[in-house]
């Protein structure tokens, strides 16, 4: 598995590459100073939460978070054991967190800076306003029947009423399962029908670069085999005239009218699970990551505090989407936690121009800015004219989501960053909660192209892949896993507890398995090489090669189907199929531009193939596996590297794919 991530490094050799230390300029016009003095400090606190880690995160999560109830165990269970706890005893809420302790202190400090799809729509909402209208749609998510426990999706674009429901769940102690408004209808019905949510949170439409989305149609589409589902509240955005089904249908704004503007936040067990997030995994199903209250709670604060250098009056900009890990973390949590404002950016950076990031970073003096790399490559090759704004109140600079290209990390330091931000390459999961390996803005030096240093409580370990046994020492590479649990781990996979052991514990006893290969260098920095299972990284987005594949059988002329990844210049990877076709149908343009749509119809518009190859056969070992390995050599035009092709059932595929791929290109 490992070999490929190994041949294809993504980054230099590290010890040719030049470190960057904090910029001066950075800390002269910082508000007071780093959280932390340097790297010294750093080094001593990470041995600390290593060695004692019931000392370091029982002092952290009593400074970051206020607590109903203190806990007394810090930590319990095992990777072993797969029941990692933490905080135990304690009780806490997540919306008073990040709302009410605020609030009363400054309820006129802006908690969510709006910036809407058309630049002049936008407004601000306070931690005051944040409070009240939090509390009435908890009170309406009450009328609908949602109780403490229960599952409530979420399928909103990116407003702030997506941060409000958010909220509104964990006040009444409900599990959020936010579904991205880019899946499909088809998406949306399997989450809903997994979480078995029976209330789902939704807009009439959406509106992106420009174009309207007509999400509740989604939603109804979705719904119609999601029997279950009793209520459906619904924000007007556009004011489209929509359909509303009558006993379960009802309007946000009418609803909210009907209560009043406060209520009691559900005291919460640090174990009750805040929130589900599904994620894509080797297999074909999605998997519903699920995050404790407690511990999550912590890791978001606590990176958000150091790893972004976030102080009071700051303005924090994600422009991740709410439907990802992202967004979650560091959009909502981890910003509204330390009680700083937070853009929530309706849009996309290429509208109404290329400059549209910079605009917003300029016109809110906006001091931490965090995107991938995806964006960051389609603006750089937009042109450097597009970002004349002087940007004087940033900061930081975050990358986030997969590997960005040292050419990449250089130009965000110097054209958008004119060298006066720090660069913070965050490398994260779903599965982690909050940042595992990223510097501290102000504290860590940095190589383009290194994640750099392990956050406080992560232990990395580089495995060798074929042996199963860990690499001890610098300069060496093999899969990553960690050693020990860390606050914002999530606790299983919903419903699912030995998929949860299989696909992360299991593999390595003892270690929690990232699923990515990575290297450590002659100074114990790491690189991220990417992923060595079947899961595509495109744009940013996490996608599964199974999952694409199950939506190309769906078509009826499919008779099997193969997906890859490849590098692409603008996306870092792109999806390419290949598709044996049934007796009967012949290949066509027009056949590949459907199963383009079914793969968008199935999954959604940003899961579709770039290319579609219509192959007489796959090349299937005698068990009838597929090697996605060959079709992988065959598209880098590697076809003198394919390795011993003896072993397939029938090797005379071989040339014959390699033909298909030619005449397409
Ligand atoms: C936060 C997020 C996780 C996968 C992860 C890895 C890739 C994330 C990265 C990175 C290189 C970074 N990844 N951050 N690769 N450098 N800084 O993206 O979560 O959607 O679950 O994806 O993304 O492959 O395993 P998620």
């Amino acid at each position: 598995m490992a070999q490929d991530a190994a041949k294809a490094p993504v980054v230099a050799e590290a010890h040719e590459v030049d470190t960057y230390h904090p910029p001066k300029k950075m800390l002269e016009k910082h508000p007071s100073k780093p959280h932390l003095s340097g790297l010294e400090e750093y080094q001593r606190l990470y041995k600390e939460s290593i060695t004692e880690p019931d000392k370091f995160w029982g002092r952290l999560a009593r400074e970051l978070l206020t607590w109903h109830k203190d806990f007394q165990t810090v930590r319990s269970g095992s990777l072993v054991n797969g029941d990692v706890a933490w905080f135990l005893e304690g009780e806490i809420n997540a919306s008073y967190n990040c709302i009410d302790r605020h609030a009363f202190k400054d309820p006129n400090r802006v908690a969510i800076i709006y910036e809407a799809d058309e630049p002049t729509d936008g407004r601000t909402v306070t931690y005051g306003e944040l409070l009240r209208e939090v509390s009435r749609v908890a009170y309406v998510l009450k009328s609908l029947g949602v109780r403490k426990g229960d599952t409530v999706a979420i399928y909103l674009p990116m407003i702030p009423e997506a941060v409000i429901a958010i909220l509104a769940c964990a006040r009444i102690g409900a599990v959020h399962s936010v579904v991205f408004a880019g899946f499909s209808a088809d998406s949306l019905r399997d989450r809903v029908l997994d979480a078995r949510s029976r209330v789902v949170i939704t807009a009439d439409e959406g509106k992106r670069g420009g174009k309207l989305i007509g999400t509740k149609k989604i939603v109804d589409d979705a719904l119609r085999q999601c029997p279950d589902v009793t209520g459906v509240l619904v924000f007007k955005r556009t004011g489209a005239d929509i359909p509303m089904t009558k006993g379960r249908d009802v309007w946000w704004h009418e609803e909210v009218e009907k209560w009043p503007a406060y209520m009691a936040p559900e005291r919460m067990s640090a174990e009750d699970p805040l929130f589900l997030l599904y994620t894509s995994g080797s297999t074909g199903k999605p998997k519903g990551m699920m995050h404790t209250t407690g511990g999550y709670l912590v890791g978001a604060a606590a990176t958000g505090k150091y790893v972004f250098d976030i102080h009071d009056g700051d303005r924090f900009f994600c422009g991740g989407d709410v439907g990802w890990i992202t967004g979650h973390t560091y959009v909502v949590y981890a910003p509204l936690l330390l009680g700083v404002s937070t853009v929530v950016f309706e849009g996309t950076p290429a509208y109404p121009n290329f400059s549209r990031y910079w605009d917003i970073i300029e016109k809110h003096k906006v001091t931490q800015f965090y995107v991938a790399p995806t964006a960051l490559r389609l603006l750089k090759r937009a042109g450097d004219q597009h970002v004349r704004n002087e940007m004087k109140h940033l900061r930081v600079l975050g990358s986030v989501g997969e590997p960005i290209a040292a050419e990449v990390w250089k130009w965000y330091f110097e054209v958008v960053g004119k060298e006066e931000s720090q660069i913070v390459d965050t490398y994260w999961q779903t599965e982690t909660g909050s940042h595992v390996i990223a510097p501290l803005a102000g504290v860590t030096p940095t190589k383009p192209g290194s994640a750099s240093l392990p956050f406080f409580g992560i232990e990395p370990a580089i495995i060798d892949p074929v042996s199963g046994e860990e690499i001890h020492g610098n300069d060496v590479e093999g899969v990553l896993a960690f050693k020990q649990p860390w606050p914002s781990m999530a606790r299983t996979v919903w419903g699912a507890h030995k998929r949860y052991m299989e696909t992360y514990l299991n593999v390595y006893k003892g270690y929690y398995f990232t699923g990515d290969g990575a290297g450590r260098d002659h100074e114990g920095f790491y690189w991220i090489r990417g992923r060595v299972d079947d899961v595509v990284n495109v744009s940013g987005h996490r996608l599964s090669t199974a999952e694409i594949e199950a939506a190309l059988i769906e078509h009826a002329a499919v008779a099997e189907a193969a997906v890859v990844g490849v590098a692409d210049e603008l996306t870092g990877q792109a999806v390419n199929a290949f598709v044996s076709i049934k007796d009967g149908n012949e290949p066509s343009d027009a056949l590949r531009k459907e199963f383009i749509l079914q793969v968008r119809r199935s999954i959604g518009p940003f899961a579709a193939p770039k290319a579609v190859y219509i192959v007489p056969d796959l090349p299937k070992t005698r068990s009838g596996k597929i090697m996605r390995r060959i079709l992988r050599k065959i598209l880098a035009g590697e076809e003198d590297q394919l390795g011993d092709i003896t072993t397939l059932s029938d090797p005379s595929v071989v040339e014959k794919i390699i033909n298909a791929v030619h005449e397409a290109k």
